[in-house]
């Protein structure tokens, strides 16, 4: 049946991706039962779509109440403010992108291949961090055959992450660098054309950024996982919209590097790509506008042996790291087969790893 969906935040670079992977997932919903909402500043203007032009709405919660399924690609005090009035008292499933919810016990986390689920009965569902949604569609498959206890990540962070303003911000001070003018930065702590920064979101008391802690915090919640030791140092580097990370992993069982990339072929929403002799590993220019996350340079571990294992990733931040992954829990939603939701045994249940927990 046609689904009534709401978009808020339809003009951001996240909003606007979503709508784009709407329709090519062919996700049921048409012109007329597509909304679309934004702040005072865009509302009332027409935004061009896949659809066809669509008019936007300034967003109230009246409004977003009657949709079936409402994205919210906005900021997480927006969230905190309004997701629980629209989604709760039989309101619509609600999908929200920030890092809102995301700790709560009672709210899902959802990456679908992994733990759809975890969804049950939640109206409201959380939408990960793009770092952590990248990296743990590589580590799944491996973590449910071979247990993962210990995992080290570098990342090398897109300008996307901050937005589209970010984009804009690296697209215009490369053109400024190049022509010898001054780069102005705002959205980044210092300019990012040729230069790399290690700082993304606020310093936590640790000393870790918040963007390293959500990937610690939300890998061992998706899991369901909650030992797992994780450390990771968050880069941002100057690319468009892919984020790469290198993943060190520590296993409870011997694993061997051509083992697991034939797990890793057989997964979904994976894309092998590791033969060094062709010059084939994962980066952000192949990575760029897919669905599936690259997986690559896959090594046995110099530091853990037959016990670990190198590799390197690299994922479309707007797509796996936001927008495909929120639609696809939407899709989910309406059909619980697809991702295999409370099959026995199936891709998402915890079944093949109980055997290496015991
Ligand atoms: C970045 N990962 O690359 C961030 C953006 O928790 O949803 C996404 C922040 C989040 O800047």
């Amino acid at each position: 049946a046609t689904q009534k969906v709401g978009v808020v935040g339809a003009t951001g670079a996240v909003g606007a991706e979503m709508i784009k992977v709407l329709k090519d997932r062919r996700f049921p919903v048409t012109l007329e039962t597509l909304r679309l909402f934004a702040s005072e500043r865009s509302a009332g203007k027409t935004l061009s779509t896949p659809y066809g032009e669509k008019k936007i709405e300034l967003f109230s919660v009246e409004a977003a109440r009657e949709c079936d399924f409402v994205f919210l690609a906005v900021s997480g005090t927006f969230a905190l403010q309004y997701a629980k009035k629209i989604s709760e008292k039989g309101g619509p499933y609600v999908i929200d992108n920030s890092s809102a919810f995301r700790y709560d016990d009672d709210i899902p986390l959802v990456v679908p291949e992994i733990n759809a689920a975890a969804i049950g009965s939640s109206k409201l569902i959380a939408n990960p961090n793009c770092t952590t949604a990248i990296a743990v569609m590589a580590l799944w498959p491996l973590h449910r055959r071979y247990g993962i206890k210990r995992l080290l990540v570098s990342t090398y962070q897109a300008a996307s992450g901050a937005g589209q303003e970010g984009m804009e911000e690296l697209r215009t001070g490369m053109e400024h660098y190049l022509i010898g003018r001054d780069c102005q930065h705002q959205v980044f702590a210092h300019p990012l054309p040729f230069n790399v920064i290690p700082h993304i979101d606020k310093f936590q008391e640790n000393g870790y950024t918040k963007e390293e802690m959500k990937v610690a915090w939300e890998t061992r919640k998706i899991f369901d996982y909650p030992h797992m030791e994780v450390s990771c140092t968050a880069v941002r580097v100057p690319t468009l919209r892919a984020h790469a990370e290198a993943l060190t992993i520590e296993t409870y069982q011997e694993i061997e590097p051509s083992q697991a990339l034939l797990l890793l072929q057989e997964a979904p929403g994976v894309e092998v790509r590791d033969d060094g002799e062709k010059n084939l590993y994962p980066m952000p220019l192949t990575a760029t506008g897919k669905y599936e996350v690259e997986v690559g340079r896959v090594r046995q571990s110099l530091v853990f042996g037959r016990k670990g294992l190198d590799m390197f990733v690299c994922g479309d931040q707007l797509l796996r790291g936001a927008a495909s992954n929120a639609v696809f829990i939407a899709e989910a939603v309406l059909s619980p087969d697809k991702y295999g939701v409370g099959r026995e045994g199936g891709w998402g249940s915890t079944f093949a790893f109980e055997h290496w927990r015991r």
